[in-house]
């Protein structure tokens, strides 16, 4: 598999790499770590390590060491598409550098042979009751495909830890082909009466899931791939990615490390986000109805809804300190193809004037919008209106990141996570020190 090969000629010069940087510093310190961090989060503590992915702070996120819009010039796109292969982002994050069409294609080829979703997958998602949130069937598919491990036979049977990786990636192929499908599956069983699309062999990966959705109009196809572009890593230090390596550091296989990551997902502060600002949206929309027009009442129904002690979702971010890339690039696509659509153009005036209201208001440390703020928007355009799904769309996307990681934390032999805890007496003893 031309994944394999390439990361297997790397893997000698980047091992011995991380050998010699930690033999000969091991002792140099990174950071100090504070009270309020140990407190608060752990925030912008720096102790994770990613090759895949790098978040400026001003810049926003770069993928092995480029901007989105430089990304989306530099992969190469399926014949008549304006946006790129996701078997090309892929190849990109696994060896380090942008692949040719062939390479890209090679990838989506490689998909296609392992996309067969097995029965026993879609008899558990069929298994739950009708109200079971759709993150919940899909962590649940991830988790059920478990059984399928390449790396937890392996394991079993003996290999050497510097084997690790290649089941590894065998796991995170198969689990990747597969997630169009499972998805799709999920989309079509709750929200259109169980009228499943089958797969369509002809397509990629990312024009695959548009057409198994069922959404009509053909542009759908590039919405989705870049969709899947734009949500699949950013960087380590995320609730999803941080937990699918750190479960991942205990040597479970990927389909663990990644189901874990996805319940992650599913939480307001992170990826739930998307639904909750199409639902804020729409609350504009519904009970403000001079807000799609007049600035200075939507900056007071911005207002209303932090005096009521909620956020405004969408805005924010722990590391950014500037407008998001990703939301730029999802506001460009609609600005292009559908400046009149009405949620959308109100997504757009939120950003004229949320920022403002935020730096008034004066706690947020970043008052721009995110990913999330437009990318419902966007669904909601192509008749994707069941906002309940679109943390799983953000998870198919993300598995992307994390299983890539994943391979290179295996093949660069990551050990277990174990930080150490203080008690709150410790704390506070380690505070009068200082002070003394
Ligand atoms: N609206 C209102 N208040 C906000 C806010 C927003 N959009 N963003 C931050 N704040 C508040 C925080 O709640 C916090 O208040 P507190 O002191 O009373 O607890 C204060 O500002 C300081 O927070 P911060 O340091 O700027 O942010 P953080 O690193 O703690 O959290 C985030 C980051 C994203 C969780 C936060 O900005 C937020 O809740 N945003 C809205 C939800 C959202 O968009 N989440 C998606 C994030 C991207 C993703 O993972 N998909």
């Amino acid at each position: 598999m031309i994944l394999k090969d390439k990361i297997e000629q790397q893997l000698p010069e980047w091992r011995e790499r991380v050998r010699k940087l930690v033999r000969e510093n091991g002792d140099v310190k990174v950071g100090d770590v504070t009270i309020a961090q140990v407190y608060g989060g752990m925030r912008s503590v720096k102790s994770l390590v990613t090759d895949i992915s790098y978040v400026d702070p001003v810049e926003g996120i770069r993928f092995r060491g480029h901007t989105i819009p430089e990304i989306l010039k530099l992969l190469p796109k399926p014949d008549g598409a304006a946006m790129p292969y996701v078997g090309g982002l892929y190849y990109l994050f696994l060896v380090g550098s942008a692949p040719t069409a062939q390479q890209a294609q090679e990838v989506e080829t490689e998909w296609k042979k392992r996309g067969k979703v097995p029965q026993y997958v879609f008899d558990v998602i069929n298994s739950l009751p009708p109200d079971a949130h759709p993150m919940t069937l899909f962590t649940l598919a991830v988790l059920t495909l478990q059984r399928e491990s390449l790396f937890s036979k392996k394991y079993h049977a003996g290999i050497q830890k510097d084997q690790y990786w290649e089941p590894m990636l065998e796991d995170s192929m198969n689990l990747v082909a597969k997630l169009p499908e499972i998805a799709a599956y999920i989309y079509r069983l709750k929200y259109k009466n169980g009228d499943i699309i089958p797969s369509d062999p002809d397509l990629d990966w990312g024009a695959n899931f548009a057409h198994m959705m069922g959404v009509p109009d053909p542009l759908y196809k590039d919405l989705s791939r870049l969709y899947f572009l734009l949500h699949s890593d950013h960087e380590s230090g995320n609730v999803s990615a941080h937990t699918t390596h750190l479960v991942a550091s205990s040597l479970s296989d990927i389909y663990y490390a990644a189901s874990a990551g996805l319940s992650g997902l599913a939480g307001p502060l992170h990826g739930l986000a998307n639904q909750e600002c199409l639902n804020w949206l729409l609350s504009v929309k519904e009970e403000c109805a001079d807000c799609a027009y007049d600035k200075e009442a939507l900056r007071q129904f911005a207002w209303d809804t932090l005096n009521s002690g909620q956020v405004i979702p969408g805005y924010g971010h722990a590391v950014l300190r500037k407008t998001d890339p990703r939301y730029t690039a999802q506001l460009e696509f609609g600005k292009k193809y559908f400046p009149e659509d009405e949620i959308f153009k109100l997504a757009a005036l939120v950003y004229e004037v949320v920022p403002d209201v935020l730096r008034e208001q004066g706690k947020a440390k970043d008052p721009w919008p995110n990913v999330d703020a437009i990318s419902g928007s966007l669904q909601y355009h192509f008749g994707v209106k069941e906002f309940d799904f679109y943390t799983v769309i953000f998870g198919v996307s993300r598995i992307l990141g994390v299983s890539a990681n994943a391979v290179w934390a295996r093949a660069l032999g990551q050990p277990i996570e174990r930080p150490k805890s203080l008690t709150t007496a410790m704390l506070e003893e380690i505070a009068q020190k200082a002070k003394a």
